[in-house]
């Protein structure tokens, strides 16, 4: 495996490269040019640079999460071509600097939701956390006044110049099921994948976080059955999976280490959480020992190893820890902690461990 770490570049994120390069064991920094829109191109001279930068501090770039996808493509509307084009010409730009894989996702309207991004842990710690109630009983519109006045609930894909949008993007699907959701991902990855091929690049779909259905709005990369009719949409190894165990997680039916040992030959990508779930479907993301979640790391590495997995990994979110101030999710401790436990254990297993 192939330690990395998720960067959001200088400026951007208050975990700088110097700190990255004193965890131990990591290669590379996970990065994206997170000032442009879904859709947008992003030109080979740009790319570059940030190549130039990252390099100097003699980390990789060898993945980016993520590309993301416009919405006239998951909607299937007949502008998506031009976006497509924009999508494959990155491709071809981000491979010639060297990139091989590409994490995307195909979440309607949505990236990742959570109710709380600070909850206070016993300990004092906080993390994120998902309160199934306040999200089902909750419609779009008050949400969306909810993350107005209150800054600190923003999101991925609720920024403020969204927000206006998001209404009208829900109405757009009404109407929308999985299957057409599904059918629009197979002709994304029908004209992308030869790209993919030809350059040399691997995608890597990340799973809908939660794994189930929010606001009626379709989603079809959540369960067992949904990743293998994924990996039947483009039989290429190039259409593959970033297999996300606190995402995929955070359903009890969805068995990690099943997944990495059926889904083996197309995950290009793991991601590495644990979360702690509810009966009532709250989840709260803890840290990444086996028994403080309900996840079992020691199994899902087990697995990793099992397969000889030669591609690349992460710690996925971690909790806050002694005060950091910090993007949610993505402070410098509490990852560092999980790259430990993970080196921990495959070091065991390499050793003759069990
Ligand atoms: C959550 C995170 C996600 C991920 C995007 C990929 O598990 O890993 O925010 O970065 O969904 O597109
Ligand atoms: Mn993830």
């Amino acid at each position: 495996m192939q330690m990395v770490f998720r960067w959001y570049g200088e400026n951007n994120d208050s975990v700088s490269l110097n700190h990255i390069n004193q965890i131990p064991g990591v290669s590379g920094v996970v990065w994206a040019f997170h000032h442009k829109q879904p859709g947008e191109k992003w030109g080979l001279s740009e790319i570059l640079k940030e190549k130039e930068h990252i390099e100097s501090k003699g980390l990789n770039i060898d993945v980016v999460e993520s590309v993301n996808i416009h919405e006239d493509i998951k909607l299937g509307l007949p502008t998506r071509d031009q976006y497509i084009d924009n999508y494959k010409e990155t491709i071809r730009n981000l491979a010639e600097a060297g990139v091989k894989v590409i994490c995307y996702n195909f979440m309607p309207v949505f990236d990742w939701i959570r109710t709380d991004l600070r909850k206070e842990m016993e300990d004092g710690s906080t993390a994120l956390f998902y309160e199934n109630d306040k999200i089902n009983n909750i419609t779009p519109e008050e949400l969306i006044r909810k993350v107005t006045e209150n800054p600190e609930f923003t999101m991925p894909g609720w920024e403020p110049e969204r927000l206006e949008h998001i209404q009208s993007l829900i109405n757009q699907y009404k109407g929308v099921t999985a299957e057409d959701l599904r059918e629009n991902l197979r002709y994304f990855l029908e004209r992308v994948i030869p790209v993919c091929k030809e350059c040399d690049v691997r995608m890597a779909i990340h799973p809908d976080d939660p794994p189930w259905s929010v606001f009626n709005l379709p989603r079809i990369v959540s369960t067992q059955d949904d990743l293998q009719k994924l990996v039947s949409l483009v039989d290429s190894e190039c259409n593959g999976l970033t297999l996300c165990s606190g995402a995929l997680g955070a359903h009890p039916d969805n068995d990690i280490p099943k997944m990495i040992y059926d889904f083996k030959d197309r995950i290009h990508f793991a991601h590495v959480r644990n979360v702690r779930r509810y009966d009532n479907g709250d989840f709260i993301e803890t840290s990444h020992r086996a028994e403080d979640g309900s996840v079992d790391i020691v199994k899902v590495i087990q697995a990793y190893h099992d397969i000889g997995y030669k591609g690349y990994i992460r710690p996925d979110h971690g909790r806050h820890l002694w005060g950091e101030e910090c993007r949610p999710g993505y402070g410098l401790y509490d990852r560092a902690l999980g790259i430990m436990y993970m080196h921990g254990i495959w070091d065991t297993m390499e050793k003759g461990g069990s």
